[in-house]
């Protein structure tokens, strides 16, 4: 075995590394593991990820597969500087502080509460409220990175990388929490438009046959 594998689920926040995975040329693999059908806990996939969470991205010669957003990303871009995943010099860092701040506050502060109230309190009374507070933190997280988005090109210039990517996936997600995206994040939305118009995106979407973020069911 001598490509990179992908393990993914659809639209799941898997979707922003195979974006980059797409921009980098690079050959490569893919196993979907249905989240919803319980697989990211079964038996298997634990062996993978013992976490249980996409995107996982096992590497030739690795005994074990990288594991964690933020750190495949600065894997690929390591592997493969021509794709510019990253900026160079101080705003790598930049985008490593942006990556990390999406990982742990929009994600797992906002959509992880929203879609999995369950984890955060077995009460099924409680769920509800998870859910409704999680939209809070979501708009929180959407506000944040609405006042950083520029007027045009992407998060770091004229160059789109692995925060746009990301910010894509999370945009796609917020039409699930009934914010009007679109009223409310309007620079962040546009943002979205400029990234699902390229050929990196639109590789990605046909590769896990999802339709536009303006057409999401
Ligand atoms: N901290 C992880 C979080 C990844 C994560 O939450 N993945 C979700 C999909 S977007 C998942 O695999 N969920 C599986 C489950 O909830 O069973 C990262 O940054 O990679």
């Amino acid at each position: 075995m001598d490509e990179l594998t992908l393990y993914f689920d659809r639209a799941a926040c898997s979707l922003g590394v195979r974006i980059a995975l797409e921009k980098t040329g690079a050959d490569y693999n893919d196993v979907r593991i249905a989240i919803r059908k319980g697989e990211a806990q079964g038996e298997d996939y634990l062996r993978i990820n013992p976490a249980g969470r996409v995107p996982a991205l096992r590497i030739p010669g690795e005994e074990r597969a990288l594991t964690e957003l933020v750190a495949i990303h600065a894997w690929l871009d390591n592997k493969f500087p021509q794709a510019e995943l990253l900026p160079g010099g101080m705003g790598k860092f930049r985008a490593l502080e942006l990556l990390s701040s999406m990982a742990t506050g929009l994600h797992a502060n906002g959509f992880g509460p929203f879609f999995r109230p369950g984890r955060f309190s077995p009460e099924a009374d409680h769920q509800p409220v998870l859910s409704k507070h999680a939209v809070t933190n979501i708009a929180e997280g959407f506000r944040l990175l609405e006042a950083k988005v520029p007027d045009n090109g992407f998060m770091f210039g004229a160059e789109p990388g692995s925060a746009d990517y990301m910010i894509y996936v999370y945009a796609r997600w917020g039409a699930f929490t009934g914010l009007d995206m679109k009223a409310e994040f309007p620079r962040l939305m546009s943002l979205a438009d400029r990234v699902e118009a390229l050929p990196q995106t639109r590789a990605a979407l046909e590769k896990e046959n999802l339709p536009s973020i303006h057409e999401q069911g």
